[in-house]
């Protein structure tokens, strides 16, 4: 293992020898001096070196170590070892190191495949080095410090991390965005959501549950919030009253998530992407669904679904109107109508027409589908059979509220849509570290 000084800690050292590796980001070869820019995961500094030519004289090693510079290429990996010098003069961060040796672990083909200026399919085609950008480097640093938040948060909490399989025998959402797959003599289907199962902890016993982990959708749209392949954040708990419960849960969770996305990377998410990360504040607020259609229409602006959802365009105006009333980037829609939502929602008491569930908006777009579930089975299976699903196809999902089972709700959130709309992307290719959509399988 190298023995190495991150770029990052290279300001606080003092002079001396130091080892730091990365790659080349600009070579600057004159005559009497040569000049490197090393990159690595956390940032770049200026390597410095007096070039010895062959008309120099007799310093066969010097005159190699400059020739080796010489030939260096964008994007070649090195390890260089020298001296250490703070100067202000140093553009760079004020600090430079002085080449005593330099060992090229790899070196790049001499022409680069993408460009800054390169259009996203080609970034994503050369999606490695299009990763080494700061940026880039940053959102996954935020993404990290996001997830290890709501871990804790949770952790915190008692509630317990669970893996559901992603491979099932039927559909837990829409079938149409099913994949299915040969299973030996059989077929399978790769989970859209761990739904059933984070459900089926609840009779478990095990109280509040989260997971993270990828979710499959067979989404023909080339749209910029939709993969075929995503992560979802997803939390179950038990005991709740009603959707309200859930909400209560998801907000805290999110305060700390963007309060330590703030509190670790704000004012380099400022620097790169010019946007101000804002811990929201709880309670969020809370618009019903026939709400939002008014207060909508009353923008002038009509959704045009006919089932009621909101489309992107509503999203987008409600955000505004409850970013200007309420000064907040988040708000829950409440309270959706029992025909655009799954047969496992639970319906108002009072009122069968309507779900005890929400959607999440942030900054303009859902990132998040939340509910009460309904865990009466008689409830249940009538639910499913006026969607026109077979209860036979759920006898396994069925028998999980047959033996017992607490009230409980639970919410699904992508956590690509997260991080595009808290870094203010133009789309979740941009923060997902390999995108999967209907196009692309590669790399
Ligand atoms: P839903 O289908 O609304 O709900 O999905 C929850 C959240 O997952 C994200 N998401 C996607 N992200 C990228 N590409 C996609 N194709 C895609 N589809 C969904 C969105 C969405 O809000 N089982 C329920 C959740 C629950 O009730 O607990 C569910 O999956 O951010």
């Amino acid at each position: 293992m190298t023995e190495r000084t991150l770029v990052k800690n290279l300001a606080a050292r003092e002079d001396g020898t130091v080892t730091i590796a990365g790659w080349v980001e600009t070579v600057r070869d004159q005559k009497k001096v040569q000049f490197v820019i090393l990159r690595d995961e956390t940032g770049s500094v200026q390597v410095v070196n007096p070039a010895t030519r062959e008309s120099d004289g007799t310093n066969d090693a010097a005159v190699a170590t400059t020739e080796a510079i010489s030939g260096l290429t964008t994007g070649s990996f090195v390890r260089v070892t020298g001296e250490l010098k703070h100067d202000e003069r140093v553009k760079l961060g004020g600090i430079e190191v002085k080449l005593a040796s330099l060992e090229v672990a790899s070196l790049a083909f001499p022409e680069p495949p993408i460009a800054d200026d390169s259009s996203i399919d080609k970034r994503l085609d050369w999606r490695f080095i299009d990763l080494r950008r700061p940026e880039q480097n940053l959102v996954f640093r935020a993404q990290t410090t996001f997830e290890h938040a709501l871990r804790t948060w949770w952790v915190d909490n008692d509630f317990i991390e669970i893996h559901t399989p992603k491979l099932m025998a039927s559909a837990s959402e829409s079938r149409a965005e099913l994949f299915e797959i040969e299973y030996f003599e059989g077929k399978a289907y790769l989970a859209q959501s761990p739904q059933f199962f984070k459900q089926m902890a609840q009779p478990a016993g095990f109280g509040k549950v989260f997971e993270i982990a990828p979710a499959f959708r067979a989404d023909p749209s080339f749209t910029s919030r939709h993969a075929t392949e995503f992560t979802s954040v997803d939390a179950e708990i038990s005991w709740v009253d009603s959707h309200e419960d859930v909400m209560a849960m998801h907000e805290q969770l999110l305060v700390a998530g963007l309060q330590a996305v703030k509190d670790k990377h704000g004012d380099a998410i400022k620097a790169a992407f010019d946007v101000d990360i804002v811990v929201p504040t709880a309670p969020f607020p809370r618009i019903p669904l026939a709400e939002a259609h008014e207060i909508l229409k009353a923008h002038g602006y009509e959704v045009p679904r006919a089932d009621g959802d909101l489309d992107p365009e509503g999203e987008r105006q409600l955000s505004e109107h409850v970013k200007e009333t309420y000064g907040h980037e988040f708000v829950f829609v409440t309270d959706y109508a029992t025909g655009i939502r799954p047969f496992y929602h639970r319906r108002h008491d009072d009122d069968a027409s309507l779900t005890n569930s929400y959607d999440l908006l942030f900054n303009g777009v859902e990132i998040s589908t939340g509910a009460q579930r309904e865990h009466r089975v008689d409830v249940l299976i009538a639910q499913a059979e006026e969607k026109g699903m077979d209860p036979k196809e759920l006898e396994f999902y069925l028998d999980f509220f047959r033996h017992g089972v607490p009230p409980h709700g639970g919410f699904g959130m992508g956590l690509q849509r997260v991080m595009m709309l808290m870094l203010h992307q133009p789309s979740i290719r941009e923060v997902t570290y390999l995108f999967r959509g209907p196009n692309r399988l590669l790399p």
